[in-house]
């Protein structure tokens, strides 16, 4: 094998190599999940659960209810559900269950960016658990029994199928 091709073979290589790693850089989602930034957003608006069973649920597809960083975050979910045949507002993963005011999410990322509604957290009656006003993307400490649609977020899926 002469140098000239052993070269050739080797950029050849390379480029496919890098070609590969580039296009699974890039994040995408199943079907029936929305790509943002490096997440995948799943919005369930038709079937409603309380709080534990909608993470439950978000848990077995490998997420956790929504949790949100950024008013940017925010934006992207607030421009798709200004309505929503499920009520007023949509399960989050933020709750204060372990020490009452001390908020955290379930996929234990930061607990910082807030948007609370007026009046709110008011921790009436004793409410623990996080929900978002569809109409206007402000947060409500609201009662963790009560049946709402909801929101899961997962990592976006980095593999690539066709190219490696
Ligand atoms: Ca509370
Ligand atoms: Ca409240």
């Amino acid at each position: 094998i002469s140098l000239i091709n052993l070269t050739r073979s080797l950029l050849a290589t390379l480029s496919f190599v890098s070609n590969c790693l580039l296009s699974a850089l890039d994040s995408h989602c199943a079907q029936g999940w929305l790509l943002y930034g490096d997440h995948c957003y799943h919005f369930e608006t038709e079937a409603v659960k309380n709080w534990q069973n909608a993470e439950a649920h978000c848990n077995s597809e490998q997420g956790h209810l929504v949790s949100f960083h950024s008013q940017e975050e925010l934006s992207f979910i607030t421009g798709l559900i200004q309505q929503s045949p499920t009520g007023i507002s949509l399960w989050m993963g933020g709750h204060d269950s372990v020490t009452e005011g001390g908020w955290e999410w379930t996929d234990g990322s930061p607990f910082r960016y807030i948007r609370w509604n007026a009046g709110n957290p008011d921790n009436y009656d004793g409410e623990d658990c996080l929900s978002i006003l569809v109409s206007n993307g402000y947060w409500n400490d609201d009662k963790c029994e009560n049946k709402r649609g909801y929101i899961c977020k997962r990592r976006g899926e980095k593999s690539c199928s066709n190219c490696c």
